[in-house]
């Protein structure tokens, strides 16, 4: 019996998408004779992932991992509209022209902010030799890795962006219709159905963009003789020299905008505007001011009433919107008239009101646990989002709502009901209240860093562990010592420029190859850096 099941599968592996053989062109050719409705289909289930960066690769590999019976039936398919894998890590093709905006906001100079074995999807680490802080090449080579390693290539449709997704049937049962563009041939429209869509669209791609009164005519009133007026979100930023001989002011106080300061800063004249409370990264050369009030024809007006009247650039590192377009347009000819998501900055709808799913631009909701939509229009499975969760390293993150959702797709009875998801969400946002935050203006940032952040990872495996569906072997998903490297992060930030700056990098990583190695050796320089620090104080300048 075994043997014969063994052989049916693996005569299904011949010539079904899911093939281990199959260069692309041969799974194109198929997909189309086994869309999930044609009728000699043995497909059961058909699932569509969106986005191959760190989330849209972790799930399709965590699906491929579920056990051979289970899925050796379905047909799994992830578009990723960009010429690669990799997502916000794959640089442009060229310079961005604003306002168009760039496919991604990175930027020739960065460095990862946190340690490499702490952003890696558990049990793949970066090749040795890999710096500590790696440069964004290493980040993005590790996507392409990891693609390699685990043979997904054949599953990834580059080129292909997800134009718009609808979905035609109940609150119990239906299928989304996908109308798929080719990046090369925009009027080639396919259009496709499948059970299930799983969200991976990034959420670096959308700023946000603030507005001041007098903005208008302070840009157009630049001064003879002067360099052009502007005022550009950071997704524009690439080089730090594009703003010599400008005087400029960054707003905003989060990763972009520590970055942008020590970059531009150490260039030229450069002011940081931060709420209260916030202070410029260690390092920068930067002078603080408050929030920006107003614009007049020739200066920068702040709150505290003083103004600047050099100023000739301003870098909005003001952040990024929760949009999903595809989500809020409707297939063409498709007789769908309700979009799945409603984009509504202003709406009053909360959790329980809500008719649909909707973004207030901050917040994607009702969502369960920041995946599966709880939108009364389809079931909680029929949607769900890899990577939303902000403030979090995203591989291990990803893995664990990979899984998560491998499994409920597998078999839907493991998630609870949808009113006690609902009931949960809704306990999650009073939590949220009763701590004087608002929940819909939170979204989905875990507030209380990486403390909550492990947590919310902890709890999704220990949910499938206690199911059965996952061994438990009765540790925590995030591992003791990737805990300890997020806790000293900035130690270990210290301790890596010291490194480089005396040339040890090649003696330190010598021999680091496994992950307990690399934990190993962040262990290792946190106590040299520590016992360093006992005698000379901290601070970069004092490494030399
Ligand atoms: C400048 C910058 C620096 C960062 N530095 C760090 C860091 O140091 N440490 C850290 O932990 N995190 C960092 N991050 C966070 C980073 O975004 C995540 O680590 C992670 O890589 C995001 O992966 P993702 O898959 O969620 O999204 P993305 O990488 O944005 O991938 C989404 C993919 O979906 C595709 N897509 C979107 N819409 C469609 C569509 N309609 N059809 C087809 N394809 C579509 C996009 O083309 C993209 O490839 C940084 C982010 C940025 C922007
Ligand atoms: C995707 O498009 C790029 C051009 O932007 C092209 O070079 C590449 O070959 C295409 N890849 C695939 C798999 O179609
Ligand atoms: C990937 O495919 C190769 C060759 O087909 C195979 O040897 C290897 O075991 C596969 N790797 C994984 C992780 O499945
Ligand atoms: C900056 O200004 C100096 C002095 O006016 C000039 O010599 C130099 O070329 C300028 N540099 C750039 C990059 O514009
Ligand atoms: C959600 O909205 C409904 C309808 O406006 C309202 O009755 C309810 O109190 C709101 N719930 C919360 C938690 O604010
Ligand atoms: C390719 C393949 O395995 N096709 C099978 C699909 O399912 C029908 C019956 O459900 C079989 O007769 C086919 O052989």
């Amino acid at each position: 019996m075994v043997q014969i099941v063994q052989v049916v599968l693996s005569f299904l592996s011949i010539s079904l998408p899911w093939s281990q053989q199959p260069p692309q062109p041969i799974v194109d050719t198929f997909l189309g004779a086994l869309s999930a409705d044609s009728p000699q289909s043995n497909v059961t289930k058909s699932i569509a992932i969106i986005g191959a960066g760190s989330g849209g690769l972790a799930i399709l590999k965590t699906l491929l991992d579920l056990p051979e019976e289970t899925r050796s039936t379905w047909e799994i398919v992830l578009y990723e509209q960009r010429r690669d894998v990799g997502g916000v890590w794959l640089p442009d093709p060229q310079p961005p022209h604003p306002p168009s905006l760039p496919e991604t906001p990175l930027y020739p100079r960065l460095h990862t902010n946190t340690p490499h074995p702490t952003m890696t999807y558990p049990g793949f680490t970066f090749p040795p030799g890999t710096p500590l802080f790696p440069s964004h090449e290493y980040m993005w080579q590790y996507h392409v890795d990891y693609v390699a390693h685990f043979n997904l290539t054949r599953f990834i449709h580059l080129n292909r962006t997800v134009l718009a997704a609808g979905w035609k049937g109940s609150s119990r049962q239906g299928k989304w219709v996908v109308d798929v563009g080719r990046t090369d041939r925009p009027d080639d429209v396919e259009q496709r159905t499948f059970d299930h869509l799983i969200v991976a669209n990034g959420h670096n791609h959308y700023p946000r963009v603030l507005h001041w009164s007098g903005e208008d005519d302070w840009v157009g009133n630049t001064p003879l003789g002067k360099p052009k007026r502007q005022i550009l979100h950071s997704i524009f930023y690439r080089e730090p020299e594009d703003y010599i001989n400008r005087t400029v002011v960054v707003v905003g106080g989060g990763a972009s905008g520590r970055d942008a300061v020590l970059q531009v800063g150490a260039l030229t004249k450069t002011y940081q505007s931060l709420k209260e409370g916030s202070s410029p990264p260690d390092g920068a050369q930067v002078t603080v001011k408050p929030p920006i009030s107003h614009f007049t024809i020739d200066s920068v007006v702040f709150t505290d009433g003083s103004s600047l009247i050099n100023v000739d650039s301003i870098i909005l590192a003001t952040g990024y919107q929760f949009l999903v377009p595809f989500l809020s347009r409707i297939p063409k000819d498709s007789g769908i008239n309700t979009p799945a998501l409603i984009t509504s900055p202003t709406t009053t709808a909360n959790s329980t009101s809500a008719s649909a799913l909707t973004t207030n631009l901050r917040y994607i909701f009702p969502l369960y646990e920041h995946m599966f939509s709880l939108s009364p229009a389809f079931p909680p499975t029929a949607l769900s989002f890899v990577g939303l969760p902000v403030l979090i390293a995203n591989c291990p993150s990803d893995r664990a709502q990979a899984l998560f959702i491998s499994h409920a797709l597998a078999d839907p009875s493991v998630l609870p009901s949808r009113a006690d998801m609902l009931a949960r969400l809704v306990r999650r946002e009073a939590v949220l209240s009763a701590h004087g935050f608002d929940p819909y203006y939170v979204g989905h940032k875990m507030l209380g860093g990486d403390d909550e952040a492990q947590a919310y990872q902890n709890a999704l495996v220990r949910f499938l562990k206690r199911r059965g569906r996952l061994p438990d072997d009765g540790r925590d998903y995030v591992e003791a010592w990737r805990v300890m490297a997020r806790k000293q992060s900035s130690v270990l930030s210290r301790a890596w420029s010291r490194v480089e700056t005396r040339g040890e990098e090649a003696t330190w990583l010598d021999g680091v190859e496994t992950e307990g190695e690399w934990a190993d050796l962040m262990f290792r320089l946190v106590d040299w850096q520590t016992e360093w620090e006992k005698e000379h104080g901290q601070g970069p300048s004092t490494y030399a």
